[in-house]
């Protein structure tokens, strides 16, 4: 295969003499101001093809430290086009292009910088930009009072008001039944699951992620990393080179990152314990000094007995518990997760013979048009003396295929709600299936915001994850 030509260009945008000016802006201040320092420099780097480019451009606060911050700049060509961004809000007026923080980047401290890019079109000449504003100030390369040029938009934008839901919670621990934040105060978290990444790898991007962060405002992300179909078990390091990189990129977001042990079939996980010691060892260790990080070491047990998955527990969870002791680690449970209700038992086996170990939860599955009543019955008795996370459930069947059942849908999740028990929704993914959140073919373009990619699953889960989270700070 053929690729276009490219050409790399680098640009340093650091027009340094202001000298005089600023001296003269400067008189003009009162002296006992306490107007803000401000100054910036850009870089901007594009690699283009005929009629496309990607832009790379790299931020640096040079003033005092910001709580939000807009980029401006004009194209000097009036055939250039920003046609994807990521990492940033972007929007085009005529030549003016805008760049608004997202809420994970908004922050920067003096001499920090951020990277944000976009992919763009352009019919003539590709010029690179000659000059940037950051809030208003051009971005000279120092700091100092500069007066923006008209064209540039006006100094902008209230800082985001909105923390990230791990700023808020910050490192979880399991409390009595509950899973508490920071501050001692039981939280639920909710979220989605992704697809096996085995084969949905492609849904997982800056534009996806950014999207299930801050337009779907999703306070967690849960990697699913089937072992067995051709997942870890083929390529253990470049499994789990993909989880460590998703667990990144959800850190950067400010979500908490689930990281799945994806085991399905076979059902023992005693099959997969010493590829599971392995991986658990390798990603614990990278991501010890993290506080988003949840360990979920075996997805869903099945034709098994209690005791065994008990016995597998006793033995993943001190590996991980050496590197990382304080992170909230979760059990699957007897039959798919369904705390043994599926193969005719109940949570009571738990009860009597818990996991020993500390800051443990067990997993509850459901699929809402296959689990009712009786199923809700169970997880609210189990509820009571166990703490329970609904790592994976589907609004659909069991088989993850077929039509939303909202009534169940409703109830399964308004019950999850009032006992405050978190969730990941199956999946964050765009495979023809009733499960699936994206229409099929989302992930081979690049927009995942608002309803006009979303299934019916998709867009009842973003109403349900979006509605403000409750977070207590005291
Ligand atoms: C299903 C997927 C489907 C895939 C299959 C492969 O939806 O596209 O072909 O896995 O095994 C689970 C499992 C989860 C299942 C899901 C739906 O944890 O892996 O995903 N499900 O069947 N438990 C109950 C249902």
């Amino acid at each position: 295969m053929k690729h276009p030509p490219r050409r790399t260009r680098r640009l340093l945008v650091t027009a340094g003499a202001v000298g005089a000016l600023t001296l003269g802006a400067l008189a003009s201040l009162p002296t006992t101001s306490a107007m803000a320092a401000t100054g910036c420099s850009v870089t901007y780097t594009t690699n283009s093809w005929s009629g496309g480019f990607t832009a790379s451009v790299t931020i640096t606060n040079l003033g005092d430290a910001v709580s939000g911050w807009t980029l401006g700049f004009s194209f000097p060509d009036g055939g250039q086009r920003v046609t994807q961004g990521w990492s940033a809000t972007w929007s085009q007026s005529g030549r003016a292009v805008t760049a608004q923080d997202l809420s994970w980047n908004g922050s920067l401290a003096t001499g920090a910088s951020t990277n944000i890019g976009f992919n763009g079109s352009f019919t003539g000449a590709n010029p690179s930009p000659t000059s940037f504003t950051l809030n208003g100030t051009v971005c000279t390369g120092s700091t100092g009072p500069t007066t923006p040029p008209p064209s540039t938009p006006p100094p902008t934008t209230p800082p985001p008001g909105g923390q990230t839901p791990v700023a808020i919670n910050g490192q979880l621990r399991v409390c009595g039944v509950n899973l508490c934040n920071q501050y001692g105060r039981p939280i639920q978290l909710r979220g989605m699951s992704s697809h096996g990444i085995q084969w949905f790898g492609n849904c997982y991007n800056s534009a996806s992620l950014d999207a299930l962060a801050t337009d779907w405002r999703a306070d967690l992300f849960r990697i699913a990393m089937y072992v067995q179909e051709q997942g870890y078990e083929t390529d253990p390091t470049g499994f789990t080179n993909r989880v460590n990189n998703l667990v990144e990129e959800a850190t950067r977001r400010g979500m908490y990152a689930m990281i799945d042990f994806h085991t399905l079939t076979p059902g023992d996980p005693m099959h997969n314990l010493e590829r599971a010691k392995t991986f658990f060892a390798t990603v614990s260790a990278r991501h010890a000094a993290k506080n988003n990080v949840i360990y979920e070491i075996t997805n869903e047990p099945n034709g098994v007995s209690w005791s065994t998955i008990k016995n597998y527990a006793e033995q993943v969870i001190p590996v991980i518990r050496a590197n990382d002791p304080d992170a909230v680690i979760i059990v699957g449970t007897r039959a798919w997760s369904s705390l043994g209700v599926s193969e005719g038992s109940n949570h009571t086996e738990i009860v009597n013979n818990p996991v020993n170990a500390s800051n443990i939860m067990y997993a509850f599955h459901f699929y809402a048009a296959s689990h009712r009543d009786n199923y809700r019955a169970e997880v609210e008795r189990a509820a009571a003396r166990l703490p329970l996370f609904v790592t994976e459930f589907g609004t659909v069947d069991y088989t993850g295929d077929g039509g939303v059942d909202l009534a169940s849908s409703t109830q399964w999740l308004d019950l999850l709600d009032r006992l405050k028990i978190g969730y990941a929704n199956w999946t964050f993914s765009d495979k023809a299936e009733g499960s699936a959140a994206l229409r099929p073919g989302t992930c081979n373009g690049s927009n995942y915001t608002g309803t006009s990619v979303l299934t019916a699953s998709g867009a009842f889960m973003r109403e349900r994850i979006r509605t403000p989270d409750n977070f207590p700070t005291s």
